[in-house]
């Protein structure tokens, strides 16, 4: 009986495997091969070279498609690498070990990753200059307009590299914990689809956005006219959350499924691609559904909640059970899991149960932690036909920069790269950037406002869309106009690089003014509290071009004796900042004050050194009385101290942590 039982889940699983299409080009990556030479080994994907060399300590990455070229060098203690035997081996992978207990694999999207047993110094070189080079959170990446890598830590905690340049490339070198893991993305991992780039238009229909902001639309699906009139201008037609009942981790239901039904018809029989909304954010618990969003619209993402084990199983069998029931021509992902292995493992599983049909990933937000934005994730974007990047980015960032680099995938992940306008929108200027990026602009018909401000196209901009932006977009048709175009895209990006140098001298200039008015004004008063306008020193701080100097918030402002500024830091906690007094002196009291803006409180600790190396408590916070702009004032036994730091655990309200205000007396 158990032998039939066996033989069943046997040719079940051979069943299921046939019933799945082999993968059309450009998704069909692969291990083409993987051989021994001397005493390493060198494997080859569709998109990358990875030659490990044992008795070197190195392995060489090279990229194959953008360029032929060889990228870098990652190097690790030849010990760990000796002896390197190849375990298993298929088109998707190609897995070794050492007896080290180092666990390497180089998979099918060109992702070598590196599994470590021991904590690890290990220096990732680039021999080529990249014009974009982002570190963040433990990730960075490094490309130029043929291609580029990008590197992945995953470790119970926070790894920064540090990062330095010079000769012809740079050096990333990471201290990595035991049992953390780096990939390494070797871009783009296949060919860019020209052909589905200079054919598919896409229309996205959102009659209203989110629920509690304009409330869900009465006219959740487009009329019999409207699907007629836009067919002009689109031939993929994306339908968003609003004709959903909801959206949970339960089926969702359709608001409305005899005009579904109608509208699904008619797009097919006048031509459309139909993609319907689904997300698998929704089976995060990090993530707050619609339904259940506070109504002080604070952060819709919360800290912590493990991703469930069988998150992608979940997804997928929802997805499987909406392509099935209104068969559909794909899925538009909203947004991912907050998850690099559960993120790439769920594209790799959409594409091959999508098949041929159409994948499209709005991915402003990347599924690195906590509103990463800069470095991504391309072997997550390449399974996918199309990436839309930029919502809620307002013309401070979607610049000639941020659209080659961030939203284009051409060369880095080959995927379709598609801009979001929500905030930076069209105009001539846009649209030309757009075009020297080789990214394209959906339609986004509606004139709706979203809040009180503008979201989709105005008439205005419709008009430049229709009678700027179409024409130019007609006249590519192929690689050959984009090569035309991306001189000018490569002089739009210098100059803007010029403009933010001169804006950020300008703006550290104006805070240093600041600074010296602020202690001209206090007098005594910055005499008495001794960490006024001292030095500081944090683990992070929020460096967006946003805030009273357009710097950020970066520490200057917790001393600053002024309630309304405060340091921030994005990263999750803990994170802490440290105030210099610049000489030892006796103390007794620290005041911290916190953000205090609405209903939250912070979990943090207060400590004090005379040397910065032995450290005593003084104060904790670990209750939930909330934030007021009366601080917390920890009272101790006077002791000599040059150094204050204080260590932030949590934020009730979301994931960065920030101090207005540290008074030492
Ligand atoms: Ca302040």
């Amino acid at each position: 009986m158990k032998h039939l039982l066996q033989a069943c889940a046997v040719l079940a699983a051979a069943l299921t495997a046939a019933a799945a299409a082999p993968l059309q080009a450009p998704f069909d990556m692969r291990v083409e091969s993987c051989a021994a030479h001397d005493g390493g080994w060198k494997a080859v994907t569709t998109g990358a070279v990875f030659d490990v060399r044992p008795d070197a300590g190195e392995i060489a990455f090279s990229q194959r498609i953008g360029a032929q070229r060889s990228l870098g060098v990652l190097r690790v203690p030849a010990d760990l690498l000796r002896s390197l035997k190849r375990v298993s081996r298929s088109g998707e992978v190609a897995v070794f070990e050492a007896p080290s207990g180092l666990r390497v694999e180089v998979h099918c999207d060109s992702v070598l990753s590196l599994t470590f047993p021991r904590p690890q110094s290990i220096a990732i070189s680039g021999n080529f200059r990249p014009e974009y080079l982002q570190e963040q959170q433990g990730a960075a990446m490094a490309l130029d307009e043929r291609g580029g890598f990008g590197a992945y830590f995953l470790a119970a905690r926070q790894v920064h590299p540090t990062v330095t340049r010079g000769g012809g490339g740079f050096t990333l070198r990471y201290d990595m914990p035991a049992d953390s893991r780096l990939l390494l993305s070797v871009c783009p991992p296949r060919e860019y689809n020209w052909r589905q780039d200079c054919s598919d238009r896409i229309v996205h229909y959102f009659p209203s956005l989110i629920g509690r902001d304009a409330g869900w639309s009465d006219h959740p699906l487009p009329s019999d006219e409207e699907l007629t009139s836009w067919r002009k201008f689109a031939n993929v037609l994306v339908l968003h959350l609003e004709t959903w009942n909801g959206y949970t981790t339960a089926r969702p239901e359709l608001r409305d499924p005899k005009r579904t039904h109608e509208v699904l018809a008619l797009a097919r029989k006048l031509g459309y691609r139909t993609l319907l909304y689904c997300s698998p954010l929704y089976f995060s618990p990090a993530y707050v559904p619609f339904d259940k969003l506070p109504d002080d619209g604070s952060d819709p993402f919360i800290n912590g909640g493990k991703l469930r084990d069988n998150a992608v199983d979940l997804f997928l069998d929802h997805t499987r059970w909406m392509l099935d029931t209104l068969d559909l021509d794909g899925v538009y992902w909203d947004g991912v899991f907050l998850d690099v292995p559960k993120a790439w493992e769920c594209a790799r599983r959409t594409r091959e149960m999508l098949g041929s049909r159409l994948f499209y990933f709005h991915a402003t937000f990347t599924p690195l932690p906590w509103h990463s934005l800069g470095v991504y994730c391309p072997f997550v974007d390449t399974w996918t036909d199309y990436i839309l990047r930029g919502e809620c980015q307002d013309r401070r960032r979607v610049d000639p920069i941020y659209l080659r680099y961030e939203v284009s995938g051409l060369n880095i992940s080959n995927a379709i790269g598609t801009l979001c306008y929500d905030a930076c929108r069209v105009d001539k200027t846009m649209i030309d950037w757009a075009l020297q990026a080789n990214v394209r602009i959906p339609y986004w018909p509606g004139a709706q406002t979203v809040g009180g401000r503008p979201y989709f196209l105005s008439p205005e901009e419709d008009k430049v869309y229709r009678e700027y932006y179409l024409p130019r977009l007609a006249a590519i048709h192929g690689p050959e106009d984009y090569a035309r175009l991306a001189p000018e895209g490569f002089r739009s990006r210098e100059a803007r690089r010029a403009e933010l140098a001169r804006q950020k001298q300008a703006n550290e200039a104006a805070l240093a003014r600041y600074l010296a008015d602020q202690k001209a004004k206090a007098g005594p008063q910055a005499a008495a509290n001794l960490a006024a306008f001292k030095p500081a020193t944090c683990s992070d701080y929020t460096a967006r071009p946003e805030g009273p100097h357009g710097l950020g918030y970066p520490v200057q402002y917790a001393t600053d004796l002024n309630p309304d500024t405060y340091w921030a830091a994005d990263l999750p906690p803990a994170q802490w900042l440290c105030v210099d007094l610049e000489k030892v002196q006796t103390i007794r009291t620290v005041k911290v004050t916190n953000y205090h803006g609405d209903k939250r409180f912070y979990h943090y600790y207060v400590e004090v050194s005379p040397d910065g190396k032995t450290w005593q408590k003084v104060g904790e916070k670990r209750n939930d009385a909330l934030a007021t702009a009366a601080g917390d004032t920890y009272a101790f036994a006077p002791c000599p101290a040059r150094y204050v730091r204080v260590t932030m655990l949590s934020n009730s309200a979301n994931c960065g942590v920030h101090i207005a205000e540290i008074e030492v007396y």
